[in-house]
């Protein structure tokens, strides 16, 4: 694997993810307890054997270049494998940054043409899924291909969300949609694509489109130039780009038939990022406490009940509280008979006793974000202070 190239874009803005990504990158938005979402692409391209990625960050990047740190947390630092974190280059104008994902690699086109490889693996920091791109690789030197996408089919109702093709029997891809409006298939790309490196750089360097992006131009282009092919992926998968989709992946690790199983899947993470110097102690569940079907990360402390409900590290659920369908990240705090139902909490949020959090009525119109109300979830920013007894 040492003549493939890994880049892993992980710049995106990530709006549908709302307060979650406020202050950081989709990638580093915390998942699944101890874990960020970026931590499933660099443990796979680690268990890939793959040595060099270059992860090209742009949209508040400091939470997560501390969390990559030096890639040692992935085994991807040392003599022979490297973690590199290019971010964007920012010209004069505020306008010279990356304007489409494509074009972030072209600006780092350096990185690509100096270190000799056969191939560039192009992957994304949004994804949660466990992928062996060993098999991808061989498979697209298999079939001769000068650009490989991996794919999966997806429920026909999200055809909209993806780019979306049609093959011929022997796998060449013979249409290409980006999310097309009326799919003709269900076949969706994952955003991992495998390019010939010199295929890729002869594109990148004569395009002229400025917002550059893979699923727009360059695989339509690519399409009609040379061999595409689509390589079918079968696992669990998921873009968790949405509040829901992101609360469901993390109700998938609740749920043992759901195909998600980082631990099981070798996934890896920094779990002392800013050169903290302690180790989380263990969780406890005092005597009153009651756990159900639930992830407790290190340093929790239950006394009341928490059900179906995914705990980061040293989350505190006092006498009383109850914790259902809940999502809580690191440090949030839900004091004496408070309650929460389909909440996801962001970092060192205080709920007051006996506060109420998604308990209320559902249908409360939201007049300024209408679209923003239609998931039955409750959504706490980050460092939030829910006064004792208030209701949301
Ligand atoms: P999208 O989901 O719309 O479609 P996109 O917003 O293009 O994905 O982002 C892809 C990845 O690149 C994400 O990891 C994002 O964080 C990152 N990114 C975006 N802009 C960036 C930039 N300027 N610099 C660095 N990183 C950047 C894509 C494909 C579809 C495919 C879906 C699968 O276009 O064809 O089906 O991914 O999720
Ligand atoms: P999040 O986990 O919410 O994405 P982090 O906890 O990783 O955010 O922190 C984001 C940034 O803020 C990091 O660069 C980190 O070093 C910095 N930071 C976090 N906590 C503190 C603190 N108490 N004092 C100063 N800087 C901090």
């Amino acid at each position: 694997m040492q003549d493939v190239l890994a880049i892993l874009l992980a710049g995106g803005v990530g709006s549908r993810l709302n307060i979650l990504v406020r202050k950081r990158a989709k990638p580093a938005v915390p998942f699944g307890g101890i874990y960020r979402i970026i931590d499933f692409t660099l443990s796979n391209i680690s268990n890939s054997d793959l040595t060099c990625v270059a992860v090209l960050t742009q949209y508040k990047p400091l939470s997560l270049m501390d969390h990559i740190g030096d890639g040692s947390p992935w085994d991807l630092s040392g003599r022979t494998r490297e973690v590199r974190i290019l971010p964007p280059k920012t010209g004069e104008k505020d306008w010279d940054w990356y304007r489409g994902t494509a074009d972030a690699v072209r600006q780092n086109l350096d990185f690509i043409t100096h270190r000799p490889s056969r191939e560039v693996i192009i992957l994304s920091g949004d994804h949660v899924y466990h992928m062996d791109y060993r098999p991808l690789i061989a498979y697209h030197r298999e079939k001769g291909a000068k650009v490989t996408v991996a794919m999966m089919p997806v429920p026909w109702e999200e055809t909209h969300h993806f780019g979306i093709a049609i093959t011929d029997k022997t796998g060449r891809i013979v249409n290409w949609e980006e999310k097309p409006q009326k799919a003709r298939s269900n076949l969706a790309s994952m955003g991992v694509y495998v390019f010939d490196t010199s295929y890729l750089i002869d594109a990148l360097k004569n395009s002229t489109i400025e917002d550059l992006d893979f699923g727009m131009h360059l695989l339509p282009q690519a399409l009609n130039e040379t061999r595409v092919y689509a390589y079918r992926f079968e696992g669990y998968w998921r873009d968790v780009g949405t509040l829901e989709s992101y609360f469901r992946a993390n109700m998938d690790l609740l749920n043992p038939n759901s195909g998600l199983d980082p631990e099981a899947w070798g996934t890896m993470t920094n779990v002392m990022p800013h050169g903290l110097s302690y180790d989380w102690p263990p969780a406890q569940v005092l005597c009153e406490g009651q756990v159900e079907n639930s992830v407790i990360s290190p340093g929790c402390l239950i006394g009341g009940r928490v059900e179906n409900s995914v705990l980061s590290p040293g989350v505190v659920v006092e006498k009383d509280a109850y914790v259902k369908d809940c999502v809580l990240m690191h440090g949030v705090r839900v004091s004496r008979g408070a309650r929460l139902f389909r909440v996801i909490s962001d970092k060192e949020v205080f709920v007051g006793e006996e506060a109420r959090v998604g308990f209320g009525e559902a249908k409360v119109a939201n007049e300024r974000f209408p679209k923003h109300l239609f998931t039955g979830l409750t959504l706490i920013g980050k460092g939030a202070y829910i006064p004792g007894r208030s209701q949301i």
